[in-house]
């Protein structure tokens, strides 16, 4: 495997790259720098080496089903090649024009999202946002671009703090801006019109899978009669859900909650760092994707339109 790779991989698992979207962009450059560096003249060979790299890089974040996706999307048209009989050469091309196309897509559908939900967002609007979602920024800034005058509140997001990335980013726009602690996020839902959230996966039955801490501030603005939006390109709707499979959330380690020195401290004491939740589709108003808007309940169709209906009896990065 390509050193680079390997790089890549240690960046996404300690969030220096992070992001669900940055990280299925990054993922299928990974495969593209893969095969531009693959030697070999095996065209076996080849497809074993970038199935071996797509699974090394699945293990870094589990629950980014734009990960997942990326990687299905290229390894898909490899696979129709590799059936096709095609040459080494050709097998190269096609792994590295689809990583691009994915990239393409994903940078396309940040600017469909954010046409499309800027037009939910009047003038005079005050916004709550949780984490760093590219795409829930993008709706944010397009109305501000387009001379809406906005209000943000910005929850800190603990343990990582990507609060303050919301903060410093949507400031560098003269965007007026309000970081507060994920407590307070109560008190100041009632000042709030919309709720705008990223997301790191969607499941068939529409339930949100995001940053942890966003089923609280869903269920808060559910209660405040707050509309709870979530900004999601297709390539985060959950193949295998359909299927009946769970979300893996992952488990980050508990010294991003605690540090060593207290831990060691406090004998006995058990600490748990999940870092995304799950919030059911009753408490979501909509979904914006780079196709249009859809009910959560939606989802499945979504799913059915870009996989089909069919069981996935193997994965395409197994052997
Ligand atoms: P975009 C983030 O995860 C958050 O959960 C955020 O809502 C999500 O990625 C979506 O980001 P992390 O990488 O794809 O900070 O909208 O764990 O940019």
């Amino acid at each position: 495997m390509d050193k680079q790779i390997l790089q890549i991989a240690q960046d996404i698992k300690e969030m220096k790259i992070r992001g669900a979207a940055k990280i299925g962009r990054t993922v299928a450059t990974a495969l593209k720098i893969e095969a531009e560096n693959f030697k070999g003249k095996d065209t076996n060979e080849f497809i074993k080496d970038i199935k071996e790299t797509s699974r090394f890089l699945l293990e870094t974040r589990p629950t980014a089903v734009s990960l997942e996706n990326a990687l299905r999307f290229v390894l898909l048209e490899l696979n129709k090649g590799f059936t096709n009989g095609e040459d080494i050469d050709t097998l190269k091309k096609i792994t590295i024009n689809a990583a691009d196309e994915f990239c393409e897509n994903s940078n396309l559908a940040l600017e469909r999202i954010a046409e499309i939900g800027s037009k939910r967002i009047r003038d005079g609007d005050v916004i709550f946002t949780h984490c760093n979602s590219s795409m829930a920024l993008a709706i944010i800034k397009k109305a501000h671009r387009d001379g809406k005058k906005i209000k943000v509140f910005a929850d800190e997001t603990r343990p990582r703090l990507q609060g303050l990335l919301t903060a410093k980013e949507l400031l560098e726009e003269g965007i007026d801006v309000t970081l507060i602690v994920d407590s307070a996020a109560r008190i100041f839902i009632r000042e709030a019109d919309h709720v705008i959230i990223g997301a790191d996966a969607v499941a068939a039955n529409g339930a949100v899978v995001n940053k942890v801490g966003t089923a609280t501030l869903a269920s808060i603005a559910h209660e405040a009669r707050v509309k709870v939006i979530v900004a999601a390109e297709t390539y985060k709707f959950h193949p295998q859900t359909y299927c009946g499979e769970l979300i893996e959330i992952e488990e980050r380690d508990i010294f991003e909650v605690i540090s060593e020195e207290d831990y060691k401290k406090l004998k006995g004491l058990k600490v748990k760092n999940p870092a995304f939740d799950v919030t059911p589709p009753e408490f979501i108003d909509l979904i914006v994707t780079e196709k249009g808007i859809i009910a959560p309940q939606a989802a499945i169709l979504v799913l059915k339109e870009t996989y089909g209906l069919g069981l996935f009896e193997k994965e395409l990065w197994e052997d």
